[in-house]
C-alpha cells in the first residue's frame, strides 16, 4: 500500500493541552507520525511519497469560508492582540447565548469557532493542517486513478473538525475533504467509516444532510467520552440525509469481540449502500493501552480489522486520525494496513 506523508506535520507542535484540570504536553504530538512512518518503512508496507499541492477549493467545499479565514489568521491575530501564549478559547456561545454574531476581537472569535478548549492554535498549526489535507487529497487521487488503496498519514487529525469549528486536536477535516473530493471526481457514492475511538462529530456535521455520503462511526459512548455531545445512536441523519448517518456508541471496557460485531453491522450497511469508494478514518486510540480512551483492542485485533475491511472489496483511502499510546501507534496502525493488504 502506498503511504502519503509530509514532514510539514511537524509545524503542528503545540506546547500545551488542558487535561484533567492541568496543563499538560499535548497527547497529539509530532512523534506520533514519526513512529508510524518508521513502522511503515520497517515492515516495507510500500512506497512513501510526498503530497502534491492542492489549493483551498476542496477545503471550501466542506468548510465555511469565514472559518477557513479564521484558521489562517488566528495565531497572528492572537499575538497582535498582545496575547503571550498559544491561542485558546475561554468563552463560547454556550446553550444560553446562542447568538449569530461573530465577534471581531480574536478572543471572542476563537470562542465562536471552537467546540472544545483542550486544543490550542499554535504557530505553524495552519501550515501543518494545510499539509495534512494535501496528504489526504494525494492519497484519494491515487485511489481514484485505479489503485486499490492508499494510506494518508495525516497529522494533525481531522474528524472532530466541523463545517465551522475546530477542537479535539482537529482543524481541517481531512477525511471529509477526501470524501467530497472523491464525489467531485467520479465517485457517485462514498462511505466514510470512522473507527477512531472518538465519535467523528465533525464528519457527521458535514454530511448529516446528505444521502450521497454515508457516514458510520464506532466509538466510545458519548455519555462517557469525548466529544460528549454527539454520537448517540438516535442520530441517523437529517432531511435528505435521514438514514445516511449511523452511530455505534459502545460502553467502557468494550473488547474486540463486541467491537467487531459493530464493525460487521457497519460493513453490511456499506454493502447495502453500494458505495463506489470507502474512506476509513483510522484511529488506533481503541487500543487497550491508550492513555485517554476505554476500549480493549489488542495489537493483533487491528490486523483482523484490516482483513475484514479488505473483504468489503472497495477502493479504500485510509486517513489517519487519533491514537495516543505513542510507542505502539506504529505497530497498531500498520498492523491494520497489513491486515488489509494481506487479505487481498
Ligand atoms: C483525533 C482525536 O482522537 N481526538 C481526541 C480528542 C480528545 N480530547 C479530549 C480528551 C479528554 C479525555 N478525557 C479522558 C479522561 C480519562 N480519565
Ligand atoms: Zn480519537
Amino acid at each position: 500500500m502506498l503511504t502519503v506523508y509530509s514532514d510539514r506535520h511537524r509545524l503542528r507542535d503545540a506546547k500545551m493541552e488542558i487535561h484533567g484540570g492541568e496543563i499538560v504536553a499535548p497527547f497529539e504530538c509530532p512523534r506520533r507520525a514519526e513512529i508510524i512512518l518508521e513502522r511503515v518503512k520497517y515492515v516495507g508496507l510500500g512506497d512513501v511519497v510526498e503530497p502534491k499541492d492542492y489549493d483551498l477549493d476542496p477545503v471550501l467545499k466542506v468548510h465555511d469560508a469565514g472559518y477557513v479565514e479564521f484558521l489562517s489568521t488566528c495565531f497572528e491575530d492572537w499575538r497582535a492582540a498582545g496575547m503571550k501564549g498559544e491561542a485558546i478559547p475561554i468563552c463560547w456561545p454556550g446553550r444560553t447565548m446562542n447568538s449569530p454574531h461573530i465577534p471581531q476581537m480574536i478572543e471572542g472569535k476563537i470562542g465562536y469557532y471552537a467546540l472544545a478548549s483542550e486544543t490550542t492554535i499554535s504557530e505553524g498549526t495552519w501550515e501543518a493542517a494545510l499539509a495534512a489535507k494535501d496528504v489526504a487529497l494525494t492519497a484519494t487521487d491515487h485511489v481514484l486513478s485505479g489503485n486499490r488503496s492508499a494510506f494518508a498519514l495525516c497529522r494533525p487529525p481531522g474528524h472532530h473538525a466541523a463545517m465551522d469549528q475546530f477542537g479535539g486536536y482537529c482543524f481541517l477535516n481531512n477525511a471529509a475533504i477526501a470524501a467530497q473530493y472523491a464525489r467531485d471526481n467520479g465517485a457517485a457514492r462514498v462511505a466514510v467509516l470512522d473507527i477512531d475511538f472518538h465519535h467523528g462529530n465533525g464528519t457527521q456535521n458535514i454530511f448529516s444532510r446528505r444521502s450521497d455520503v454515508l457516514f458510520l462511526s464506532i466509538h466510545g459512548d458519548p455519555s462517557h467520552a469525548f466529544p460528549h455531545f454527539l454520537g448517540y445512536a438516535d442520530e441517523t441523519g437529517e432531511g435528505e440525509g435521514e438514514g445516511f448517518t449511523v452511530n455505534y456508541p459502545l460502553a467502557p471496557g468494550t473488547p474486540y469481540s463486541d467491537w467487531k460485531k459493530a464493525l460487521i453491522e457497519a460493513g453490511d450497511r456499506i454493502r447495502d449502500f453500494a458505495a463506489d469508494l470507502l474512506v476509513v478514518s483510522i484511529g488506533v486510540d481503541t487500543y487497550e493501552g491508550d492513555p485517554i480512551s476505554f476500549f480493549k483492542l489488542t495489537s493483533d485485533d487491528f490486523t483482523d480489522c484490516g482483513a475484514y475491511l479488505a473483504g468489503l472489496d472497495l477502493p479504500t483511502v485510509f486517513v489517519m486520525e487519533g491514537g495516543y499510546a505513542v510507542e505502539e501507534i506504529g505497530i497498531n496502525t500498520v498492523n491494520l494496513l497489513q491486515g488489509f493488504d494481506g487479505a487481498k
